[in-house]
């Protein structure tokens, strides 16, 4: 039954929280106000303002103690440009810090339209279930006839149970298992929460959480808000990349990485690849079929193509990087079916492909037992299942993701296990980029391009330097991608790669909210949210915590590239740790990248500030 505490009216946002509490199978709706919505925004910011407020520090993230966030923004669901993301969060099994992921799907929309901003998931079932959503009802169902299935077949028996418009949030068979860097799943080729969170929902028996609204979302003015809608629409058509995008989406960036030595390859050895040519951008399109996406969006990315198993799949630059020319796979039909194996049993690619390329690169150097080829498919595909199911000694000790891997291989396999903070690295090399490995550095979820993709910027502006102009624009990444965009958990997209101004933001939030806003004030929004995000790995960590948590693995550092025009480029260490320095102080921390007492009170954290002086020394 559901039990309606104080309710806030506001417009944009909700207003209210969905509690959900899978031990006693019970749901309440937390009313929040103002205050959380304008300080803290939606999404990311909302996500990791409910952990640190809920959690006790400590906790084994998979135990029944985490909770798991899914927490939309005041604009998610709206008609306009690529609303229809949410983020899914929770303390990390895979870093034991703060964990999140983006993810597009129906699922937002609906939880939106159901009347919650989002979605807190507490406890542990005794069983397998689904929990449904629909406006204000809310019921769980015995998943015995679901525990075991992929993803794909998960959702498609769901679409048979409850028809096929709803929205769907699955773990496919690895956050059953609780692989460490299992995610979520929805739409056959949307996957978020590389952090483990699927492993999360898998540790509370949780296997689907389907949603379906019918309410109009309150927007302060109506008809702005429908108009401003239809003229962002329109404005995303116009652009001069859209068609060019709607052909390619991220597969051009195979190409773009190649040229500029950047495409991870053999475990991150090199940044180039002699046959990125056969998984390019340009080779993707000759077996392409259609395009999909994510709901409320008109520059659909996602590119199906029939893999080698004539399935369909859905390859995105990162998972092609990564399952490519990361492990020696050059066959994109083949490469692509990996890419759907793993999006069927709910496996993050990227960290897949890094524990794939550590392994085969330990399996040559003869620090394991096991004979793991680069570059064979039926040996890779079996390898996969073995990580879905912890099957073998193999199996298992990947499935706890590269950091803890290279603690069982020990030798120096700490040197090339591709991680910051426990989290596998994406698919940039940075042997030659600086600024990039600082932006992996410091990300707030471990070693991830989400917060600032510097990348592209800095080939231009050039690689060579460690300087501040670097720092500066890692820090106005952090805020525009890591904080605003991951707040309002709409779609980075339209303005990374087609040029969607930002100017559009604030109008389209005060329309549907009522609150204006400038960037100045999204910014301090940003700050806050990266703040306590940083607040929550130091409380976890205490004074285990010090800036080696934010440097890149030694490979970079110690081994040059020996291929490609840049041959012979590493990254210096003296000249990291001076920017890292750098960054630390234009951020306000101290020299082990705590943020200082003050910097937390001038963001309205000072109550933060005295938790975490409990568990780490703050200077002032
Ligand atoms: C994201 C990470 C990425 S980033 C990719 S491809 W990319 C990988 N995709 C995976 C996948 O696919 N299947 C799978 N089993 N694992 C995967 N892991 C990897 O996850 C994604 C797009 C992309 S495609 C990117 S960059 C942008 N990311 C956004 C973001 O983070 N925030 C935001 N406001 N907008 C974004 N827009 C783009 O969305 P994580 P999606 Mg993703 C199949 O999940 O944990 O955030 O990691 O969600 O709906 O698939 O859209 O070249
Ligand atoms: Fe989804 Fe791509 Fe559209 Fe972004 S641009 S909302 S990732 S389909």
């Amino acid at each position: 039954m559901l039990i309606l505490k104080e309710l806030d009216t506001m417009f944009g946002w909700n207003g209210r929280i969905l509690r959900v509490n899978l031990g006693k199978k019970k749901a309440v709706v937390d009313g929040y106000g103002a205050e959380l919505a304008k300080n803290y925004l939606g999404g990311r910011g909302f996500a990791v303002k409910i952990l640190w407020d809920e959690l006790r520090p400590g906790i084994d993230p998979l135990s029944p103690d985490n909770k798991l966030v899914f927490a939309a923004g005041p604009l998610t669901g709206f008609a306009l440009p690529s609303s229809g993301k949410m983020i899914v969060a929770a303390k990390s099994p895979l870093t034991w810090g703060y964990g999140d992921g983006n993810i597009g799907t129906f699922a937002a929309v609906h939880m939106r339209k159901s009347g919650y901003d989002a979605v807190i998931m507490e406890g542990k079932s005794d069983k397998p279930v689904i929990l449904f959503v629909r406006d204000e009802s809310v019921e769980f169902f015995n998943a015995a006839d679901f525990w075991g299935l992929n993803s794909f077949d998960t959702e498609r028996k769901l679409a048979e149970t409850y028809g096929h418009t709803v929205g769907v949030l699955c773990i496919g068979q690895a956050g059953e298992n609780l692989v460490k860097f299992a995610n979520i799943v929805s739409q056959e080729g949307r996957a978020g929460g590389r952090p483990g969170m699927g492993a999360v929902m898998g540790s509370k028996n949780l296997k689907a959480a389907v949603f379906i609204g019918s309410h109009e979302l309150p927007a302060a003015d109506p008809k702005e808000m429908k108009d401003l809608g239809a003229e962002t629409l329109r404005d995303v058509l116009t652009k001069a990349n859209y068609a060019f995008w709607k052909r390619q989406g991220t597969m051009s960036t195979i190409e773009w990485s190649q040229e500029n030595s950047v495409l991870p390859t053999l475990n991150y050895r090199e940044g180039v690849f002699q046959k990125a040519d056969a998984i390019s951008g340009s080779a993707m399109e000759k077996i392409k079929v259609s395009n999909r996406g994510c709901p409320q969006c008109n520059m659909t990315c996602g590119n199906i193509v029939k893999d080698s198993e004539r399935k369909g799949a859905e390859p995105d630059y990162e998972n092609v990087a990564m399952l490519g020319s990361n492990i020696g796979m050059s066959n994109l039909k083949q490469v692509a079916a990996l890419n759907r194996v793993a999006d069927e049993y709910g496996l993050d690619t990227i960290s897949l492909g890094n524990v794939l390329g550590f392994a085969m690169e330990a399996s040559e150097k003869g620090l394991i037992k096991e004979k793991v080829p680069w570059g064979k498919f039926k040996a890779t595909q079996s390898l996969i299942r073995d990580i879905a199911f912890r099957k073998g000694d193999l199996g298992n000790m990947l499935a706890d993701g590269v950091y803890s891997a290279s603690q069982t291989v020990g030798q120096d396999s700490s040197k090339w296990a591709m991680h910051v903070k426990g989290l596998e690295i994406s698919a940039y090399d940075c042997h030659t980029t600086p600024g990039m490995a600082l932006a992996y550095g410091t990300c707030s979820i471990g070693a991830h391009h989400k917060d600032a993709w510097v990348i592209s910027w800095e080939v231009k502006a050039g690689r060579e330097g460690y300087t501040a102009e670097k720092v500066d624009k890692v820090i106005e990444l952090q805020r525009i991608r890591g904080g605003v965009f991951e707040c309002l958990t709409v779609c980075r997209f339209p303005w990374v790669e087609l040029g969607f101004e930002l100017e559009w933001y604030p109008k389209l939030l005060q329309a549907a909210t009522g609150v204006e806003m400038s960037w100045q004030d999204l910014n301090v929004i940003s700050d806050r949210v990266f703040n306590l995000t940083r607040a929550f790995w130091m409380r976890e960590y205490g004074n285990r915590w010090g800036s080696e948590m934010d440097v890149p693995p030694p490979r970079w550092f110690e081994e040059p590239l020996t291929k490609g025009s840049l041959k012979g480029a590493k990254l210096d260490r003296a000249k990291y740790d001076k920017m890292l320095q750098m960054y630390y102080e234009k951020r306000g921390w101290d020299e082990r990248g705590i943020p200082r007492e003050s910097t937390l009170a001038n963001l309205g954290l000072g109550n933060v500030a005295k938790e975490l002086g409990a568990h780490v020394s703050l200077s002032s």
